[in-house]
C-alpha cells in the first residue's frame, strides 16, 4: 500500500509552513506545480514550480474563480493508478499524475467574522479547492491528501520513514480529514447565507434594521426567522445581554419584550412589580414590597399557565426572587439588573435564560410599532398613554374607595398590555383573573370569572379571587351583559373607556348592582 510521493500540486490562501514543507518536497525530487499566489511564494524562495495554467494551458481567470478546475488537474487526482482503462486515458490526454495534494481553502469563516461586505463573502467561497480535495480524497489508495497545515509535518514524517512513499493508514485518515473539512465548510456557507437571505430583504433595511442574529426558525420550526435591531435606544430585549441560558427564540424574545414593556408600566421608585408572560399575553402581575412578594402574587393568578413561561421585573432580581423563580419551570427572566446572589441561584438553572437590560424603558418616550400586511405594512405609534396620565371620571353614585382605586389603576395598567379583548381583575396588588383575545367581551368576562375560581381552588380559597375585586377593561361595554357577569361573579369596581351608545345602560347597571365605575376616555385595544 505504499505510495511514492512524484509529483504534488500546492494550493494554499494559508502559506504558513509552506516554503519549508516544499522546500523538503523538492529535496525528496518530488516535482511542484501550484497556482497563481503560491507558486509565487514558492519561487520567491527559489524553488522550481511549474504555474498550473502553464500546465493546463488556460490562464487564471474571472477573479480566479477559474484556477483549477480543469481535466489535467483534476485526471491527475482521480486516476486509479494500474487500472487499463484509467491508464489508457491519461496517456491519450497526455494526463499526468498527482500523488499529493496540498490545499487549504479560502479564508471563508475569517472573511465573514470580519464583517465583510456580501460581495467580499460570496467571493471567499472556495469552489476549486473543494473540487481538488474530494477528489483526491476519494482516489486515497493512491493519493495523499493534506488540508491542515499540522499535517506537513506528519507527512514529512512518514515520507522519511517509508523512503518518500506513504501508506494506505495515513492517506485513509488524511482523507477522512479533508471530507470533514469540506463539510464544515460548506455547513458554515449555509448558515451565513440563512441568515443573510433576511438580512438583504429590501423591506428590513428600509426599517432601519441590522441583523442581530439568525433565529433557529420563527414562530413555528418550518419558517425562517432572523433578530434585527434598531435604533431604538430604549432599554429591552433588543440591547439585553443574555447573562446565562441558550439563545433566544423568535418566541422568547416577543414575550420577554411584552413581559418588560408590562413592567415598565410601573414605577420602579414604587413598590416591586413581576409580570408573568405566556404566549405573549400576562398570566399574572404582581406588586409588591419586594419583588419575591409581586412574584408569589402574580403566580398566585393562574399558576398552570405560569409554567414555561417569561418573567420581566421593574428592577433588580435578588436572591429573594431567584429562589422563587428557581422553584418552577421558567423559559426567561428579563430585568435591569441582577445583584451576584441572585446570578448564583439562577446558574443552577442551565437552560433559564437571563436578560440583563441595564435599565427600564420609559412608558412616555414615543416610538413606533409596525406589522406587515399583504402588500404592504401598517406603521402606528406606540401606545404611550398611561392611567397615571388621565382624568378619571366616576360615572356612578358610589366612587371607588382608596383601595378599589388602586385595584383599578393597576387592572388598567395590565389590561393595556392584554390582547383584545381585554379583561383584567385585579385585588391586592396584583391581578387575580385575566381574559385575553376573545372575540366578544362578555367572553373575555367570563374567562376572566373563571380564572380567578380556578386561582381560588389552587390556592386553596373558599371564595373566587374575583370577590371584591377591581375590573378594567380595555375598551367600553357594548351592551350591559358583561358587566353583570363581573358583578355576579363579585366585582366592586369598574375602569373602562366609556364611549359606547349604550353607556347610560351599562352605568344603569353599574348603579343598580351598587358598584363604582370611573371611564378614562382613552382605549387600550392590542392586537
Ligand atoms: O476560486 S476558486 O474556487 N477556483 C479554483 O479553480 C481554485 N483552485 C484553487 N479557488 C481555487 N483555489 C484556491 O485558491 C485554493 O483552495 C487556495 O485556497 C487558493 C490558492 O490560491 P493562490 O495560490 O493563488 O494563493
Amino acid at each position: 500500500d505504499l505510495r511514492r510521493i512524484q509529483r504534488a500540486l500546492l494550493s494554499v490562501s494559508d502559506k504558513t509552513g509552506l516554503v519549508d514543507f516544499a522546500r523538503f518536497l523538492h529535496g525528496r525530487g518530488v516535482a511542484l506545480v501550484s497556482t497563481g499566489g503560491t507558486r509565487d511564494a514558492l519561487a520567491a524562495a527559489g524553488l522550481p514550480v511549474t504555474e498550473v495554467a502553464d500546465l493546463t494551458g488556460f490562464p487564471e481567470m474571472m477573479d480566479g474563480r477559474l484556477k483549477t478546475l480543469h481535466p489535467l488537474v483534476h485526471g491527475g487526482l482521480l486516476a486509479i493508478r494500474e487500472n487499463p482503462s484509467h491508464e489508457a486515458a491519461m496517456l491519450a490526454h497526455n494526463i499526468a499524475p498527482i500523488d499529493l495534494l496540498v490545499v487549504n481553502l479560502y479564508p471563508f469563516e475569517a472573511t465573514v467574522a470580519r464583517g465583510a461586505s456580501a460581495e467580499d463573502c460570496i467571493e471567499n467561497i472556495d469552489i476549486g479547492g473543494p473540487a481538488m480535495i474530494r477528489g483526491a480524497a476519494k482516489n486515497h489508495d493512491d493519493v495523499a491528501v493534506v488540508v491542515d497545515v499540522a499535517d506537513y509535518a506528519v507527512v514529512r514524517a512518514e515520507m522519511e520513514a517509508k523512503d518518500g512513499a506513504t501508506g494506505l493508514r495515513l492517506r485513509r485518515g488524511l482523507a477522512q480529514k479533508a471530507y470533514a473539512r469540506t463539510a464544515a465548510y460548506d455547513a458554515t456557507i449555509a448558515n451565513h447565507l440563512a441568515a443573510t437571505a433576511l438580512e438583504d430583504t429590501p423591506t428590513y433595511r428600509a426599517l432601519g434594521g441590522t441583523l442581530q442574529e439568525a433565529l433557529r426558525y420563527g414562530e413555528n420550526p418550518h419558517q425562517r426567522a432572523a433578530f434585527y435591531r434598531t435604533l431604538d435606544p430604549r432599554p429591552g430585549v433588543g440591547s439585553a445581554r443574555l447573562v446565562q441560558g441558550k439563545a433566544l427564540s423568535f418566541n422568547n424574545i416577543g414575550d420577554a419584550d411584552a413581559a418588560f414593556d408590562l413592567v415598565a408600566e410601573f414605577d420602579p421608585a414604587g413598590p416591586a412589580a413581576v409580570a408573568i408572560i405566556k404566549h405573549a399575553n400576562p398570566c399574572g402581575v404582581g406588586t409588591g414590597d419586594t419583588p419575591a412578594e409581586a412574584y408569589r402574587r402574580a403566580l398566585r393568578c393562574d399558576p398552570v399557565s405560569a409554567f414555561g413561561g417569561v418573567v420581566a421585573v421593574n428592577r433588580r432580581v435578588d436572591a429573594g426572587l431567584a429562589t422563587e423563580l428557581a422553584k418552577i419551570f421558567t423559559e426567561a427572566i428579563i430585568a435591569p439588573d441582577a445583584d451576584e446572589e441572585a446570578q448564583a441561584i439562577l446558574a443552577a438553572k442551565k437552560n433559564l435564560r437571563l436578560l440583563l437590560t441595564g435599565g427600564l424603558p420609559d412608558r412616555r418616550v414615543p416610538g413606533l410599532l409596525w406589522r406587515s400586511v399583504s402588500g404592504g405594512f401598517l406603521v402606528q405609534d406606540r401606545d404611550n398613554a398611561t392611567v397615571d396620565d388621565l382624568d378619571l371620571k366616576v360615572v356612578t353614585r358610589r366612587a371607588p374607595t382608596a383601595e378599589e382605586m388602586e385595584d383599578l389603576r393597576l387592572g388598567f395598567r395590565v389590561v393595556k398590555h392584554v390582547k383584545s379583548n381585554a379583561i383584567v381583575f385585579a385585588r391586592g396588588g396584583a391581578t387575580v383573573g385575566i381574559g385575553a383575545g376573545q372575540m366578544s367581551r362578555v367572553d373575555s368576562v367570563r374567562t376572566a370569572v373563571w380564572k380567578a375560581e380556578e386561582a381560588a381552588k389552587a390556592a386553596g380559597e373558599a371564595q373566587s379571587l374575583a370577590r371584591g375585586a377591581a375590573m378594567a377593561s380595555d375598551a367600553f361595554f357594548p351592551f350591559a351583559d358583561g358587566l353583570e357577569a363581573a358583578v355576579a361573579a363579585g366585582i366592586t369596581a369598574v375602569i373602562q373607556p366609556g364611549g359606547s351608545l349604550r353607556d347610560a345602560e351599562v352605568v344603569e347597571a353599574a348603579d343598580k348592582a351598587g358598584i363604582a365605575m370611573v371611564l378614562t376616555g382613552i382605549r387600550h385595544f392590542k392586537h
